[in-house]
């Protein structure tokens, strides 16, 4: 990662599924239709994107730390692990590089189980419920919150 204009943009476990089931839930979209719309907001923007996807919890730790050094800022779809993962919670609160949490779904119109973030308290702020344009806004805001 290298650390000047770079934004990572992290997603957590399933949505490499993205677009190929649940479409009335998460869209028709892929995650890497999603990768290109990031890439080409961040770029008007002036900054570049570090986009990955990890099924792990231990990995997006790690991916985390690093973002210390290697991003600016990070805009976070920790998917289901938003709701149950205080080693990613820990994990926010250890780096100082700015963690917006973002969300496809309006998770607060879902489940009762989704309505709990445990990342929320950690990061600068929450996007959700706005499909897809939900990663854009995140990088909006994280961009201005940067600057
Ligand atoms: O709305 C979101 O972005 C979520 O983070 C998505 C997570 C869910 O557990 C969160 O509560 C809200 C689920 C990601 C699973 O993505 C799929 C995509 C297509 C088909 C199946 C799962």
């Amino acid at each position: 990662m290298a650390q000047s204009k770079t934004i990572l943009v992290l997603n957590g476990p399933n949505l490499n599924l993205l677009g190929q089931r649940e479409p009335v839930v998460y869209g028709s979209g892929t995650l890497s239709d999603v990768e290109k719309l990031c890439s080409d907001y961040a770029s008007d923007a002036g900054y570049e994107i570090d986009f990955r996807q990890s099924n792990s919890e231990g990995e997006l730790v790690t991916w985390l730390h690093e973002a210390e050094n290697g991003a600016v800022g990070v805009a976070f779809n920790a998917g289901a692990y938003t709701h149950t993962s205080i080693a990613l919670h820990d994990a926010v609160k250890a780096i100082s590089t700015p963690v917006v949490e973002l969300h496809i779904s309006n998770v607060h119109a879902r489940e009762e189980f989704r309505h709990k973030s445990i990342m929320a308290s950690a990061c600068i702020g929450q996007i959700c419920g706005f499909g897809t344009s939900s990663y854009t806004l995140a990088l909006q805001a994280l961009i201005g919150h940067i600057k």
